[in-house]
């Protein structure tokens, strides 16, 4: 176990948060709609380590953690969050959150969605959490839909190849923001 874990687990508790003043982040614009996660759904590989998804309904400085597990060798993490409902239009997600790293990883977000013909890929990783000061960011998906779908959108690391230490996330605040519909 690396020797910086405690120090996550610490930091990414919010029990040192408590006593560090962060830089607010930036707010950002949806013109459109805002449709916030229904639930968590599976963390693997990895695992929570904090909140759930109500606490990445609000930019409140309590987030929902998350950090690496081990899998066949390299530390990795994987977490799939539901958006039901989601209207038609453009299709962007909006996230605040910063991450805790000893071996080069980001954390990224992917989606799909499922429409008639089953689960649709979104191709390309989004919004990436490249900074260990929280930020804000709006992220295109680059695809727009014509009805209300279920969403899924997941949070994954970036180095999935190499390394064992366990680096952390924590998302503040995640969002999709559907504009210009149909
Ligand atoms: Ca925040
Ligand atoms: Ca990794
Ligand atoms: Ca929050």
């Amino acid at each position: 176990m690396s020797t910086r874990f405690p120090f996550h687990l610490l930091l990414l508790a919010g029990i040192v948060g408590a006593v560090i003043v962060f830089t607010p982040a930036q707010a950002q614009t949806c013109t459109g709609t805002l449709v916030l996660a229904s639930a968590d759904e599976t963390t693997s590989p990895g695992q929570v380590f904090g909140g759930t998804y109500v606490d990445t309904h609000a930019s409140d400085d309590v987030g929902e953690a998350f950090n690496e597990t081990v899998s066949n060798g390299v530390s990795r993490l994987q977490h799939y969050w539901r958006f039901d409902n989601v209207p038609p239009g453009y299709i962007h997600i909006i996230r605040e959150g910063y991450r805790l790293t000893c071996d080069s990883d980001d954390f990224v977000f992917k989606a799909y969605y499922i429409n008639q013909n089953g689960p649709y890929w979104i191709f390309g990783n989004f919004c990436a959490i490249t900074s260990e000061t929280e930020s804000t960011a709006k992220c295109s998906l680059n695809e727009s839909t014509d009805d209300y779908y279920t969403f899924h959108i997941l949070i994954v690391d970036s180095n999935a190849t190499s390394g064992t230490d366990l680096s952390a996330v924590r998302v503040d605040y995640l969002a999709i923001c559907v504009e210009g519909g149909p």
